[in-house]
């Protein structure tokens, strides 16, 4: 059955991988499944086909057949459910999969989202920098408690696993701020998972997305 996600017409983060249709694309990647790209415009997301297919009027959707989703994390579950490769196969193993999935969804990555919002939405306000150097100081925490528990380990719990993609990808947008740096073990976790096959595909397969829009 055909796969169709969506993906930024023109992606603000410029093709360096960090929108969230490169998760998916990435898991898809991983279980080798083949699709197919809906390009959408800023304007196209806010439209009642593109709004009845996520609410929220974001990307990334996922079709396939009569399944719709949204939600990243709800997608990479349903790729990783769907397919061998993503989640480990003995029950206690696959629950803490999952539990790094929602801890990479929400413990770790609203943080750095809240620094995104601050960087973007603060801009010329007189506290921009005093709020910044907070959530700065959250995120280290988080990075640090991560690291932590990663240890010398390759991945987060055994093998490679959804929660592993997922967890990369949200420390991936933390790495222009120099953060991801300051935590060593964190920065090789991260250029581990974008040294497999998978990912660069992923990668590419965005990063073409740009290129194709912006050829001169
Ligand atoms: N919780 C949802 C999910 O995980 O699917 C969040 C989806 C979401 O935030 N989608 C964003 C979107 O559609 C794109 S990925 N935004 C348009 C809108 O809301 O109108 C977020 C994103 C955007 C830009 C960068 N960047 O430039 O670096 C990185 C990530």
């Amino acid at each position: 059955m055909t796969v169709t996600i969506t993906a930024f017409e023109a992606s603000p983060d410029r093709g360096r991988g960090l929108a969230r249709d490169t998760r998916v694309r990435w898991a898809l990647e991983e279980v080798g499944q083949a699709y197919e790209v809906r390009l959408v415009s800023f304007a196209a997301m806010k439209q009642p086909a593109h709004v009845a297919l996520n609410p929220f009027g974001q990307i990334p959707t996922y079709e396939e057949g009569d399944l719709a989703l949204f939600e990243s994390g709800a997608i990479v579950f349903h790729i990783a459910e769907k397919h061998k490769g993503l989640l480990p196969a003995d029950a206690n193993a696959r629950s803490r999969a999952l539990m790094w999935m929602f801890a990479a969804l929400t413990t770790v990555e609203q943080p750095i989202i809240d620094r995104q919002n601050a960087m973007f939405g603060e801009r010329g306000k007189t506290w921009q920098g005093e709020h910044m150097a907070m959530i700065d100081d959250r995120i280290r925490v988080r990075l640090r408690e991560l690291s932590a528990r990663l240890g010398e380990a390759e991945w987060l719990d055994g093998a490679f696993s959804a929660g592993d993609l997922l967890m990369v990808h949200a420390l991936q947008r933390v790495k222009p701020s120099g953060l991801l740096n300051e935590f060593p073990s964190l920065a090789a976790y991260v250029a581990r998972a974008e040294a497999r096959p998978a990912y660069q595909r992923a990668f590419a397969a965005q990063l073409a997305v740009f290129e194709a829009a912006n050829k001169t």
